[in-house]
């Protein structure tokens, strides 16, 4: 029997076991999990400085929801995630011009009006008004995007029975303190699917870390304060190392003689020295002076399928919102749209063709068979990824572009 038909045996066993123990009616989700809460739960929470009143009131009526994603069986140890099957959504569906022309036109409105708060944000934190504001229009569409669920509910789901238990439970314990000091009743403590709390979509943790009360109310209320909420956004990037007056990154010309397998945070070179190598920035516009002696990283989320930028260490704080290079590249991008009136990107991002996650990480195992560095073949083509497969080009004798298409996975298969 094959490794793979093996697990699959096993868990058709466990799922036969749990359904139908012998002599007995099975326990309904709903009791296993009140069962979990009381005997293994709660004991954590207690240890943590939980007190039994705030515990009882988080879960009062909550109910464990069986359709959230990435959940085990019930009751029964993880399985491994199955391989992915999702379709790899390229960069050029990330980036919806008419979305991106809404998000600037509502955040210039945005801007006006919240004008003197902005300035006093950016005065504390040195984070400017124009990232905020993207940060808050992609997380929550400038606070108009629903935000129903009971975080409790969410999240106790996933520390019983999902597959990333132990991260959850973190996040579960985070949210009991939060309700445990109060800064709102548990009935308004709402979160994504995901677990993310109010309008900047923190995650507990991330909450307890940098939430800040800005308006004065002596509540940290990213749900329904303006003033918190944008504060909030601002305290999280300035923690991270957000540097004042300096811009996330700018969009280059990128010539052929220059690899695109030189891009990433741990490959910073000076700007002369990017200069003198043949990069300029679109429309022949100056950088900064205050750029000359600093470094900067080449990005091509893309590879040589789209634009391409010389970015800033801010740029690598944006992604310690979200860590996708595509996330932070739409924050800065849309900031600029709102500030500066920007033009779209100069160059299009090109479509590579339909592609399944499991066939880039399909490349991925084949490059780190030959010793490639890709980041872990999760099926993203992260920068590490992408300069891999650059530099596996340029040894076959072809042209690095640094990005999976199905021509090249067609070549993979062959070798
Ligand atoms: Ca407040």
């Amino acid at each position: 029997m094959s490794m793979r038909r093996c697990i699959m045996f096993l868990q058709v066993l466990c799922l036969l076991l749990f359904a139908v123990p012998r002599g007995a009616v099975a326990a309904s989700p709903e009791t296993a999990f009140r069962h979990w809460l009381e005997n293994v739960f709660w004991p954590a929470a207690h240890a943590h400085g939980i007190p039994r009143s705030t515990f009882d009131a988080a879960f009062r009526n909550v109910q464990p929801d069986l359709r959230l994603p990435d959940l085990g069986p019930p009751g029964l140890p993880s399985v491994p995630r199955k391989q992915e099957q999702r379709e790899f959504g390229a960069p050029a569906r990330y980036f919806s011009e008419r979305s991106l022309r809404t998000l600037a036109a509502q955040g210039r409105v945005l801007l006006k009006r919240h004008d003197d708060l902005l300035r006093r944000i950016e005065m504390t934190w040195g984070v400017p008004a124009r990232i905020v504001l993207a940060i808050w229009a992609r997380e929550s569409n400038y606070g108009h995007a629903r935000i129903p669920h009971n975080v409790f509910r969410i999240l106790g789901t996933q520390a019983w029975t999902g597959r990333r238990k132990a991260r959850f439970r973190r996040e579960l314990l985070a949210a009991l303190l939060i309700a445990r000091d109060g800064h709102l009743p548990v009935s308004a403590l709402k979160s994504s699917w995901a677990g993310a709390l109010g309008q900047p979509q923190m995650m507990p943790s991330t909450y307890l870390k940098w939430a800040v009360d800005f308006d004065g109310d002596g509540k940290r209320d990213i749900w329904r304060s303006i003033p918190d909420v944008l504060a909030s956004i601002a305290s999280h990037l300035a923690g991270h190392g957000w540097q004042r007056n300096r811009d996330w990154g700018f969009e280059v010309d990128v010539p052929a003689s220059v690899p695109c397998f030189l891009e990433g945070p741990d490959r910073g070179r000076r700007l002369e020295e990017w200069l003198a190598m043949g990069i300029r920035r679109i429309g022949r516009r100056p950088f900064p002076t205050s750029e000359r002696n600093r470094r900067l990283f080449l990005l091509m989320p893309a590879g040589r399928y789209g634009p391409a930028f010389l970015v800033t260490r801010n740029f690598y704080v944006l992604k310690e919102y979200n860590m996708s290079d595509l996330y932070a590249l739409f924050v800065g991008h849309l900031g600029d749209r709102i500030r500066f009136g920007a033009l779209p990107f100069s160059r299009p991002w090109r479509q590579i063709g339909h592609m399944l996650r499991s066939d880039i990480a399909r490349m991925q195992r084949a490059l780190e068979r030959l010793g490639h560095d890709v980041g872990g073949a999760d099926g993203l083509p992260g920068f590490r990824t992408r300069r891999s497969l650059g530099l596996w080009q340029k040894r076959q004798g072809l042209r690095p572009t640094c990005f999976p298409t199905p021509r090249l996975l067609r070549r993979f298969r062959r070798s």
